[in-house]
């Protein structure tokens, strides 16, 4: 899996928080790793999503990707 991490505008509270993850989770091939005001990181599986597809979803709820780190997960 590939990682990514986030870091998201417009987030103020713990329903930005939820809102946030259930639009991560609706993704295809995103695995929702960790959701906080103002950062996300999620492991994705790089033959189903890509980060425009990630970032979208976060946008289409009203929060602007700010910025984005792509890794991947060690050991695997
Ligand atoms: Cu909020």
């Amino acid at each position: 899996m590939e990682k990514l991490d986030l870091t998201i505008g417009g987030m103020s509270c713990s329903h930005c928080v939820h809102a946030v993850r259930t639009a991560l989770a609706g993704v295809n091939g995103v695995r929702v790793d960790d959701v906080q005001i103002g950062a996300a990181t999620v492991a994705f599986d790089a033959g189903v999503a890509n980060e425009s597809a990630i970032a979208e979803a976060i946008e289409d709820e009203g929060y602007s990707v700010v910025d984005t780190k792509r890794w991947r997960e060690s050991g695997g």
